[in-house]
Formats: structure tokens, sequence, C-alpha cells
């Protein structure tokens, strides 16, 4: 009934995914942010014991808010095409789907009642009127290096040390506790562009050219079916250098396919997407995201 479901909170369509679909779909809690709000996963598992595992993040940026509806839509996708889509079927019947789809609930929480252009965290900083660290320059890889800033007013504030926000420490504990994680995917808007390590060194990664020929079918995909154009290759060379994010360092504790998506759109709209946009994007993102994992399924390792 409705006061039930005004009372069970903002996660209520979680559990209602859980509830509906109690085969294939759990809800895990990972830890909890500064302000203590629940730092939910949804687990996507046909059974298995400790199967290979694929890790999704959306919203790590808080206003990267066509991240969050993304992954509000693929988490939708994945149990409609489950045992209809043979190619899904088969990425399931032998590997997990990890998803966190607030991954910075606290910032998100800000960018709806204050500031719609906030992307850190929003915890204290010792001697500073300004808050929040940036949770894609707070991983132990590269971390403090100058693509990232000391300055805890810089949109790129590094935080006091790595893992210093419990936002990433949590999937840290919970990814190398895991232990069986082949890949992590990390999704971020806006520039459209398909990106692997490394961000912190100009030295190629190991598997660059696996992760490059990958990164070149998973963009075909995307633009196969609404035309949009991804760039893609190493962080350094098609973005920026970024130190301390989260994709070098699950590189760097062996995650092969550690990518970052930066969504729609190359900054038209930039954070502030229509809505009209958004299911495109979902598809497109989708078409993608199919090509890793299925790339995935096929080489594990
Ligand atoms: O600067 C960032 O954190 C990312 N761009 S954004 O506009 N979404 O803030 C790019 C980071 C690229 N590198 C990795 N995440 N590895
Ligand atoms: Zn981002």
């Amino acid at each position: 009934n409705i006061a039930t479901y005004i009372l069970s909170g903002p996660y209520c369509w979680m559990d209602n995914l859980v509830t509906e679909n109690p085969d294939l779909v759990s809800k895990i809690q990972i830890g909890q942010s500064y302000e203590k709000r629940p730092l939910y996963v949804l687990k996507f598992s046909t059974g298995g014991v400790n199967r290979p595992a694929i890790w999704i993040d959306t919203g790590i940026h808080s206003r990267e808010w066509i991240t969050q509806a993304t992954g509000v839509w693929t988490a939708n996708k994945i149990v409609t095409e489950y045992g209809k889509d043979a190619s899904l079927t088969a990425i399931l019947d032998t590997v997990d789907i990890f998803f966190e789809i607030v991954t910075n609930p606290d910032g998100f929480a800000y960018t709806h009642s204050t500031n719609r252009m906030w992307r850190k965290t929003r915890s204290i900083n010792a001697g500073s009127s300004c808050r929040g660290v940036d949770p894609n320059r707070n991983w132990d890889a590269g971390f403090g290096g100058p693509g990232s800033s000391s300055n805890p007013c810089a949109e790129t504030y590094h935080g006091p040390s790595p893992h210093s926000e419990s936002e990433v420490k949590s999937i840290v504990d919970f990814v190398l506790s895991h232990g069986n994680v082949k890949a992590l995917l990390s999704i971020h808007s806006y520039s459209q562009m398909l990106l692997f390590p490394y961000g912190y060194k100009a030295e190629p990664a190991p598997d660059h050219q696996e992760l490059n020929d990958l990164a070149r079918e998973a963009v075909a995909a995307l633009a196969a079916l609404h035309g949009t154009k991804y760039t893609y290759g190493s962080t350094i060379d098609t973005i920026y250098r970024a130190d301390g994010t989260t994709t070098d360092w699950s590189y760097d504790n062996g995650i092969k396919y550690s990518y970052t998506f930066e969504l729609r759109d190359t900054g038209r709209y930039g954070f502030l997407l229509p809505a009209s946009q958004i299911i495109p994007t979902a598809e497109e993102t989708w078409l993608a995201l199919m090509k890793i994992m299925e790339h995935v399924r096929d080489n594990l390792y």
C-alpha cells in the first residue's frame, strides 16, 4: 500500500526488484556513507559459490545523474532479459554481477536538496570550511599525484589519505574480500568515452592491446544503435592525467577488465542532460556493457 511504499524510503524500488525476482536478485549492504546512509549493492546471481564476478558502479560523482538513471534502467534490463536473451543468460550462468547504483548517496542527496552541481563526498575536511573529497581521486593507485589536488576546496581533492572516504573503502573491502572480481566498470558522465588504465602514468598497461580491442568493439556496438560516437583509449591519453582513480586501483589489484565509461553528452548539456535522453543513453550503454561482459565470460582468468 501507499503508506508502506513511502515509509520504506528511497530504496523501495530496490526492495521491489528483489521481491519480484528472488531467484536472481539480492541486496547487500557493503557499508555506510559519511552521513550514515546505507551503501547498497544489487547482486545478480543464478547460484554457485563465489563465482567470477563483474562489478559495476554508477553515481560515484553525484551530479552525473544520467549514470544513476542508467543504473536503474540496467538493473531492470537484467531481470527482464535473463532467460530471454541468450547471451545475457549465458553470462549469468557462470558470472555474478554486483551493481552499486547510488555509490555516493550523500552527494546525491545534496544535488537534490542544495547544489545540483555537487560532485564530491560530503565529509568534513579538518582545517577547512570546504567539504568533500573527490571519490575518483581517493584510491590507492598513484594517490596524491599531480592529476589530483591537495586543496580541500578543489573538485579533485584527493582527501587526507587513500580510502579515507567510507564510500571508497567499502568498495575496496568488498572487492578484495570477494577475491574473484574479473571486471570493474565504473560509470561516469560526461564526454562519451570508454577509458582504461592508466590515468596516473603514461606507461601502457600490460593488457593495453586487449583492452583497446575490446573498447573498440564496445563503442562500435554502442554507436550502432543511435549513432552516438565514443572515443576510447587509456585515461591519460584520451581524457587527462588522473591520479587515484577507481579503475587504476582495480587494475593494479589484478582486475584486468577495468573500464571507466563517460556517458553522454559531449558538453551541450553536460551534467544537465535532458530527461528525453535517459532511455536512449541507457539502451546504447547496455550494448557496450554486453560486449564487455560477453568477453569477460569467454575469457575468464
Ligand atoms: O575526472 C574524473 O574523475 C573523470 N571525469 S568526470 O567528468 N566524470 O569527473 C575522468 C576520470 C578518468 N579516469 C578514470 N576514472 N580512471
Ligand atoms: Zn565522474
